[in-house]
């Protein structure tokens, strides 16, 4: 994370002094849940401290990341949400359908964010194994939920 991304509160506060009027759809993907809850618990700290609403955060689960695109869809589609976080965890080691999987969300996603002219955060790990998503989960190397907060915040502000 950057000295600027430490500095997000005054950045939100300068660049998105409305904040607190903005509504957030985390979609978070039940497969690898101790990783996608522990990405979910940073995104939602991060818009908390950065002055989002309690009740402007709206969490919807997924069975697996494949289905975050159809949700991004249905949350995106709504008038009163600004910004969807899709959060998600596909293990290479553990599918065969790596691949598959992997690209269909990344353009699922993008695809869902140019139709509906809103920030869709790709929030999705694509580690080699557990301990790599632990990593990158509240672990060594931070937490892409923070992350992925931070962009859709970034993104609301351009
Ligand atoms: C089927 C499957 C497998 C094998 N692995 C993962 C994974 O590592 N991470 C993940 O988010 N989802 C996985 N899934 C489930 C698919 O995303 C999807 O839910 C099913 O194929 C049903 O469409």
């Amino acid at each position: 994370m950057s000295s600027a991304d430490k500095n997000l509160s005054a950045f939100s506060k300068k660049y998105l002094p409305d904040i607190n009027t903005k509504v957030f759809a985390i979609i978070v993907s039940e497969w690898n849940e101790a990783v996608t809850g522990a990405m979910f618990e940073g995104a939602y700290n991060t818009l908390r401290e950065n002055g989002v609403r309690k009740e402007n955060i709206l969490r919807k689960d997924v069975p697996g990341s494949f289905e975050l695109s159809l949700a991004a869809q249905w949350m995106a589609k709504r008038e009163d949400v600004d910004a969807v976080i899709c959060i998600g965890c596909v293990i290479q080691g553990e599918t065969k359908h790596f691949d598959f999987i992997c690209s269909a969300v990344a353009h699922g996603i993008t695809n869902v964010s140019l139709k509906y002219d809103k920030p869709v955060i790709f929030g999705v790990l694509t580690p080699n194994n557990q301990q790599q998503a632990l990593d990158r989960a509240g672990g060594k190397h931070g937490n892409k939920g923070d992350e992925a907060a931070i962009t859709a915040i970034k993104m609301l502000g351009f």
